[in-house]
């Protein structure tokens, strides 16, 4: 029987076949093939022993967080408590640009900050590269984007990936449960989920704090930010960093490009090899 993983906790992943849920574990010969399941999967299972006998091919897929087979990732971006963090944001742009994945931005807790001016400028310089870019609050406009998309949620810890899912499909997300009754005391979110929500699969994921691109190339690096492309520097292959005559320079001088971009540049391909 064909299906999709839409949930794992370590070895045991939830397989939905139909509208039946199947809890199966992978075979045997996956470890060998090294092959890992992922949330997101297509996968052919052998619903009488409860067994993953196949992972069909994959669209795309993330190590961070762990999924497959989506077309957009949604960066949930909190602005106070955890913090604005500008370079975590064109992190995490880079990092789905590079695989092949839609960004889209979500700010939250804007109920948190006072003045809105700076963020309604960030926000209309990234819908100028052509992000979407919404405020948590916009649950409607939210929903109409997302529809019939396969959706990840990432970002960092307690940014209130979670609480955007319950808000968007009216649900309660029992991960926040758990890790309460555990006494952890933050709603931690631990495992990888796929709720359908008035068909939009969207992918609920554990948070986190940092994220580090040094798997990737310095050129994979500049071809994700999207505003150096078609630069018309003088050389055809610059880096856009000490070389003469650079166009990107020159638009991060007079703000065509956000000298945020440009830093929070230079700070990603210094870290890469
Ligand atoms: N003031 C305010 N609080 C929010 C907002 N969104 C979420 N929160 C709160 O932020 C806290 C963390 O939210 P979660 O949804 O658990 O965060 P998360 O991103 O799922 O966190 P992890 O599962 O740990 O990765 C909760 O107390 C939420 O109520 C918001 O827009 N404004
Ligand atoms: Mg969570
Ligand atoms: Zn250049």
């Amino acid at each position: 029987m064909k299906g999709k993983i839409i949930k794992n906790i370590s070895n045991l992943y939830s397989v939905l076949v139909n509208d039946e849920i199947y809890d199966c574990i992978p075979r045997g010969k996956f470890r060998n093939l090294n092959i890992t399941p992922l949330v997101g999967d297509e996968v052919i299972i052998d619903i009488e022993n409860k067994y993953i006998l196949e992972v069909l091919k994959r669209r795309n897929e993330l190590n961070r967080p762990m999924i497959s087979n989506v077309d957009a990732g949604i960066i949930l971006t909190s602005l106070k408590g955890p913090n604005l963090s500008l370079l975590l944001l064109d992190k995490q742009i880079s990092f789905l640009t590079i695989n092949n994945i839609e960004p889209v931005i979500i700010f939250s807790k804007l109920d948190l900050i006072d003045d809105l001016n700076d963020i309604n400028n960030l926000r209309k310089y990234y819908e100028s590269i052509g992000i979407k870019v919404f405020y948590n609050n916009e649950l409607e406009k939210i929903k109409k984007y997302l529809k019939g998309k396969e959706v990840v949620i990432t970002g960092q810890t307690g940014a209130g990936k979670s609480t955007l899912i319950n808000k968007l499909g009216n649900l309660n997300i029992k991960t926040s449960e758990i890790s309460k009754a555990l006494g952890r005391g933050r709603h931690t979110t631990r495992h990888v989920q796929i709720y359908n929500i008035d068909g939009i699969n969207i992918a609920d994921t554990p948070g986190f704090s940092a994220l580090e691109l040094n798997n990737y190339s310095k050129e994979e690096i500049r071809e994700s930010f999207i505003e150096f492309e078609n630069s018309d520097c003088k050389f055809k292959d610059c880096m856009h960093i000490k070389e003469l005559n650079c166009k990107i320079k020159e638009k991060v001088n007079d703000n065509t490009i956000l000298s945020s971009r440009y830093d929070n540049y230079i700070k990603i391909i210094s870290e890469v090899k």
